[in-house]
């Protein structure tokens, strides 16, 4: 066996994500002393520390509404071999037959090839829609908010922050590809024109979602992973329901299954799972 690590799988821009969701055999629990129950909880404990404490490597660990499954966690990390060798180990903290995976999903965090560029915003938004004229201080107050939200969007796009926010939903989704519905029939411009729609939705819900869409062509079932961070399920529902209105998702967009989860410290989350 070959102790030299493997050259790191690391993405040209952005992060490896892994979703991991699993339910916790009561049964086999149950056969353990309190002595071992202990043990495999702090062994738990110091795996999420270790994780934690590494370089640009942010773990969510939360607890799962309904028996879809009991526990979750969202794995984000540079490079796919250490994404790997963390699950493996999640897997098995407790014990080899105490945390069974029942879904997964593995994305990476992408830049989007429709964010909007400065000259478009300027063109379409400032002077088409809002009908600003240039170097008026109106113009360049709203070219200064524009610029700042990007700075700061493009950035969060790869390399996100997420926050300790309580509600977590997770569902997979594709761009659909049947008959006079096909998103990937479509030209750059009517997808962009469709994108620039979807934001403005979304854009509504500052401060309230906080999404994280990742990218999953040729990794996973679907296309991408949505993450949202909410601080209730009512701003969930409400941003999920609106944007089934939105044509991109209203005509174009299929959907997985629908996790929800309640991020919890770990002593509160052992307990909430009977552990
Ligand atoms: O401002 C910008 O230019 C960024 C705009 C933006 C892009 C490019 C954006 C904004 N999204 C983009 C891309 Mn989104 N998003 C979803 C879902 O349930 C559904 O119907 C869809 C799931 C939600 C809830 C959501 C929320 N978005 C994408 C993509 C990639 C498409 C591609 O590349 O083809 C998907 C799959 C997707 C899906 N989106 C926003 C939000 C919210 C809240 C925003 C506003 C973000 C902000 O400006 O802070």
């Amino acid at each position: 066996m070959s102790d030299i690590s493997p050259p790191p799988l690391v993405p040209r821009e952005g992060w490896h994500v892994m979703h991991l969701f699993y339910q916790v055999d009561h049964a086999q629990w149950a056969l353990f002393s309190n002595e071992e129950k202990r043990q495999a909880k702090t062994h738990l404990t110091e795996l999420v520390q270790e994780i934690r404490a590494t370089a640009d490597t942010q773990l969510l660990s939360f607890s799962i509404a309904s028996p879809k499954a009991d526990l979750g966690f969202v794995l984000l990390t540079p490079d796919l071999h250490v994404a790997n060798a963390f699950e493996k180990r999640l897997s098995l903290s407790l014990g080899p037959e105490i945390l069974s995976p029942v879904y997964s999903y593995l994305s990476q965090t992408e830049s989007s090839e429709y964010t909007a560029t400065r000259e478009q915003h300027i063109a379409e938004i400032l002077i088409g829609e809002k009908g600003l004229t240039a170097e008026t201080p109106e113009f360049d107050a709203a070219l200064a908010e524009f610029d700042a939200r990007m700075a700061h969007y493009t950035q969060y796009r790869l390399y996100p922050t997420l926050p300790d926010w309580p509600v977590v939903c997770f569902y997979p989704m594709s761009k659909r590809r049947n008959g006079s519905d096909n998103w990937y029939s479509l030209d750059f411009e009517a997808r962009r024109h469709l994108m620039a729609g979807h934001a403005r939705v979304g854009r509504t819900y500052a401060g309230r979602i906080l999404q994280l869409i990742t990218g999953s062509s040729g990794l996973d079932e679907y296309e991408w992973g949505v993450t949202l961070l909410a601080k209730n399920t009512s701003d969930v529902k409400a941003i999920v329901y609106e944007m089934r209105f939105d044509e991109v998702s209203a005509r174009y967009a299929d959907f997985g299954d629908f996790y929800i989860g309640m991020q919890l410290p770990l002593d509160q989350l052992f307990r909430r799972i009977c552990l």
